[in-house]
């Protein structure tokens, strides 16, 4: 299609020589007339995007990288009580980090420079628990230097991940704190070049001193902003993007790039619902990020090398954040060598070739389009618009149509199953409501699919579809509807359905039960006991009679559906081999991240033990009433 995107106008002297001398005077009055009443763009609606934010959005998905002490002792959260010595990568290679993620399609990289565990992965100046304290490369390490020359290599954005929570500094829980994270952010912010992310965990723990600390936010964004002053900082509330409410990796299927902050800080009053599907005519702009790691947990741990997500669970993932109004931000941790390890890599190629197989081809190249409306019956806005890669061009209505529709026409009928739209939301998020009818080859019009909101990017899955035309209306906008893009596709690929339940973790055990309810994983550690399915009163212990003496190394439990009916967050664990004479393997200990990431909890025993009976009393669930048991057992090796 070839449409003219300057001005979609004649020009004058082609008039001017068509035409003879008396119908040159009419022409050139009926043109001044056409000029003048030819409406502009239209104006901007509610909060806008930044430049900075609409740019971010457009880079769709992004590699998160955990990487820290974490990654060599199996938790997911370090409590800051570990050694420098302990984080001893054997080969890192930022550049395979670098080189995975360019080729799985990504455009930038994300590195937890600093977790809960306090431990730098820079040498900050102003903290005593970094690489620098570390006999790795005689404490001459810095993995910040290495990825951020790596991306620089490979045209990959750089960003880090920096936990103000910190379980190791002395000064965490006092006024000097805040002074001392400003003074880490400057360390990391400013000596790296570009840093286009910002990404605040917004988790407030208690620290070494078993206080908590009050977060100066105005200090750590302008801090931030001062060091660099076009990253977007993600945080629960912003102030460029927010977190999408759960860490399985599903935005909502209504999604507004908008919110009502309000004087909201991280961690406080929004609920998770409202994160995820944001809000109407919000009074900011927080778009949605996305953040999933390919495996069940954060960091890297071998047990879960046969853990890493299908192709299928995947896609279904990107359909359910790209797709979504919600930039992508895929956890990838590296191992103990500093590598991302193969089976991880391999999946992202997989997923690579996958979305390059479903996306190279639009079969609505070539139809015709006709629009209900279009703004000022001119070409500057047509519908044909919608047709093209340019990302700046679109197709819009007169300011009172809020309802318009359009059709796409095949000459042969198309089959598909994907539908793909695009606001432009450089001038805000309008679209409330749509449907999608196609003319079938029996030549009647069926209702395909009707959703909510569109925003930057919105992809539909509706069962395949043979159709020789399409059309998409317009069932409700807060302002006249500005979309930029509409594009069809066929997924043969993927095995992802319309409409599925959303994936989860935690729901099961990996792998399937056997006779006597055991599991085996891939590397051989026995999960006995597994899988089952209980609501328990938080008041109550669960209980498990294994049958015989056994050897154990440690024990699982997952809570069920998202944390549905409950978790739980800390808990005593005894173990008897007669079910009278118990005997205390732990105290008051935590499932860390529980809350946030429900999935199946391996904890390991101090020390092999022998037993048949296992006891974990709730001392505090997320639910006061209740917790749900999905799974729970023992780890035999
Ligand atoms: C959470 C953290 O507590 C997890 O460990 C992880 O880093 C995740 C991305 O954010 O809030």
């Amino acid at each position: 299609m070839n449409v003219n995107k300057s001005n979609g106008m004649m020009n004058f002297s082609e008039i001017y020589k068509s035409k003879s001398g008396g119908l040159v005077a009419l022409a050139w009055a009926s043109l001044f007339a056409a000029v003048s009443c030819a409406p502009g763009a239209p104006e901007p609606y509610g909060a806008l995007p930044s430049e900075a934010q609409v740019e971010w959005q457009k880079m769709e998905t992004n590699m998160f990288v955990h990487f820290g002490p974490n990654t060599f002792t199996s938790a997911e959260w370090g409590d800051g009580t570990e050694s420098a010595d302990v984080f001893a990568p054997s080969d890192l290679d930022c550049r395979q980090w670098a080189a995975t993620a360019k080729a799985a399609g990504m455009k930038g990289i994300i590195i937890t420079a600093k977790h809960h565990d306090g431990f730098c992965l820079w040498p900050n100046p102003v903290c005593a628990h970094t690489v620098a304290q570390s006999s790795w490369m005689d404490g001459k390490g810095d993995v910040l230097r290495e990825l951020a020359l790596a991306c620089r290599e490979y045209g990959l954005k750089f960003g880090v991940y920096i936990s103000p929570w910190d379980r190791n500094d002395p000064h965490y829980g006092t006024d000097e704190y805040n002074d001392v994270f400003r003074q880490t952010l400057e360390s990391a912010l400013g000596n790296y070049g570009e840093v286009f992310e910002q990404w605040f965990d917004g988790a407030c723990g208690e620290g070494p001193n078993g206080k908590r600390q009050v977060y100066d936010w105005d200090l750590f964004n302008s801090t931030v902003f001062k060091m660099q002053p076009h990253a977007v900082i993600f945080s629960d509330v912003g102030p460029g993007c927010r977190w999408v409410g759960n860490e399985y990796g599903s935005a909502g299927r209504t999604c507004w790039g908008t919110m009502n902050i309000g004087d909201g800080t991280p961690g406080s009053h929004i609920s998770q619902e409202q994160l995820n599907s944001g809000e109407m005519d919000g009074t900011h702009w927080v778009a949605a990020e996305t953040d999933v790691s390919i495996r069940p947990g954060w960091f890297w741990r071998e047990s879960e090398n046969s853990r890493v997500k299908s192709l299928q669970h995947l896609m279904k993932i990107y359909y359910e954040s790209v797709g979504r109004n919600s930039l992508l931000l895929l956890n990838v941790p590296a191992d103990t060598r500093g590598h991302i390890h193969e089976i991880d890599s391999v999946r992202l190629m997989e997923m690579r070739a996958a979305l390059d197989e479903v996306f190279s081809v639009d079969l609505a190249d070539g139809a015709s389009v006709e629009a209900s409306h279009v703004r000022g019956h001119g070409r500057r806005f047509a519908v044909e618009n919608l047709l093209d890669a340019d990302y700046d061009s679109y197709w819009t209505v007169d300011d009172d149509v809020l309802t318009p529709s359009f059709t796409l026409s095949f000459d042969t009928p198309r089959v598909f199953n994907r539908i793909m739209l695009q606001e432009y939301i450089p001038l805000g998020q309008r679209v409330t409501g749509f449907s999608a009818e196609a003319l079938g080859t029996d030549g009647k019009w069926r209702e395909i699919a009707r959703e909510t909101t569109i925003g930057y990017k919105r992809i539909v899955l509706i069962p395949e579809t043979e159709a020789e035309a399409l059309r998409i209306s317009i069932t409700g906008a807060l302002a006249c509807p500005v979309l930029n893009r509409v594009a069809l596709y066929l997924d043969r690929v993927s095995g992802v359905a319309p409409d599925e339940p959303l994936f989860h973790a935690g729901s099961s055990c990996a792998g399937s039960s056997s006779d006597n309810g055991g599991v085996v994983t891939e590397d051989e550690v026995l999960e006995i006991g597994c899988p089952t399915a209980e609501i328990i009163a938080s008041s109550k212990a669960k209980v498990l009679d294994l049958g015989g003496i056994r050897t154990a190394s440690g024990f699982f439990y997952a809570p069920a559906d998202k944390g549905k009916d409950g978790c739980v967050i800390t808990y005593d664990l005894d173990i008897s081999t007669d079910g009278n004479t118990w005997t205390p393997v732990f105290r008051d200990k935590m499932f860390d991240n529980i809350v946030n990431n429900p999935i199946l909890q391996e904890v390991r025993f101090p020390s092999q033990v022998e037993l048949r009976y296992i006891r974990m009393t709730p001392l505090r669930t997320s639910s006061p009433d209740t917790y749900a048991v999905s799974a729970f057992g023992i780890l035999a090796e």
